[in-house]
């Protein structure tokens, strides 16, 4: 009897043991495609939301995203190059902050045999061989829009003068460049227009404010009749100091913008702001398929440029296409 109960006792044992113990955990899977993603900062809502559709677009794909912001740091770029490199991901994607200075690192990332995409900026360089792929838009494009923009309406304000202030982007990068470029040739040679000040705004919403007070101070209210900021941060940013001085934004003073955000374009609608220029953040999916195809041994175009439009207020802003990111 007591060998009987001992035998039940351990077979309860075997049950309880046995039964209750979990199943090995299932190795995670690693993804089969790792991508170094270096974002150069979350300066503002762009950033933010390219950010975010880089995560999601990695996410779809199936492939791992190791992910550094550099806030604004070139030298922050090149570690996290450099870190990539020494992980040995399978495609580096980054956006540069500015263009100049990345010759070193990317031959270090082609002497490891790692293929980079440019997202959003590009890079100035002899050796085209540093990149394989450049996603973003066109910068020029976008400052030509809003160079055209504004002489529609100033022929339709009947206007024959007009003094404008331009807000830079950070210095010396893609969107600053272009955008300022694009902007003064379609505007070159139309006598009515004055540019009275360009400063630097750095894409902050902060310093758009500190700039609106500068240039109110050196210029007065009726000394500027058009503030092209070269995006939306920056012209929140005017908007608020113009408002608290009593100005009238979108009335007193144009103001003209580059991105789409929400914001932005919620202004546009209340007439607060005259012309927003799209650039779309959502560079994710394209960037992800360019990985595909570098990763699977297929050729990529050399540059791909979202499409882009443009909203003012000679649209009708009702239309439901009107929308911000
Ligand atoms: O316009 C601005 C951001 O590089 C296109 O960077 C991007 C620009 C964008 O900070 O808002």
């Amino acid at each position: 009897m007591r060998r009987k109960i001992c035998l039940l006792l351990s077979l309860l044992l075997c049950l309880l043991l046995f039964g209750c113990a979990k199943e090995p955990a299932p190795e995670a899977k690693q993804p089969s495609v790792v991508v170094g993603f270096s974002q150069l900062g979350a300066e503002s809502s762009w950033r933010i939301a390219n950010t975010e559709s880089m995560e999601k677009a990695s996410k779809e794909a199936g492939f791992g995203l190791m992910m550094e912001n550099a806030n604004q740091k070139q030298e922050k770029q090149i570690d996290a190059i450099r870190s990539f490199i020494a992980y040995q991901v399978d495609v580096i994607v980054f956006s540069p902050i500015v263009e100049n200075g990345w010759d070193n690192v990317l031959n270090e990332a082609k002497k490891a045999g790692i293929p980079v995409i440019l997202m959003d900026r590009m890079i100035e360089t002899p050796d085209e061989s540093l990149y394989a792929s450049y996603v973003g838009a066109d910068f020029y494009a976008e400052g030509k829009k809003a160079g055209e923009y504004l002489i529609r309406k100033a022929d339709a304000l009947g206007v024959d003068h007009l003094n404008i202030a331009e807000i830079c982007g950070t210095k010396d990068s893609t969107p600053m460049r272009d955008r300022k470029a694009g902007f003064m040739d379609a505007i070159a040679g139309d006598s009515r227009f004055t540019v009275i000040a360009s400063v630097d705004g750095d894409f902050l919403r902060s310093k758009g404010e500190e700039c609106a007070l500068d240039l109110l101070n050196r210029f007065g209210k009726d000394g500027i009749d058009v503030i092209y900021s070269h995006n939306d941060s920056m012209t929140l940013g005017v908007l608020d100091i113009l408002e608290q001085k009593g100005i009238q934004p979108g009335k007193d003073i144009l103001l003209i913008t580059v991105d789409g955000e929400k914001e932005a374009v919620d202004a546009l609608k209340n007439g607060k702001i005259n012309c927003v220029v799209q650039c779309t953040p959502k560079l994710g999916p394209a960037a992800m398929a360019l990985v595909k195809s570098l990763t699977s041994g297929q050729k990529v175009s050399k540059v791909t440029h979202p499409e882009e439009g443009v909203f003012t207020d000679f649209d009708d802003l009702t239309d439901p296409s009107v929308e911000g990111f």
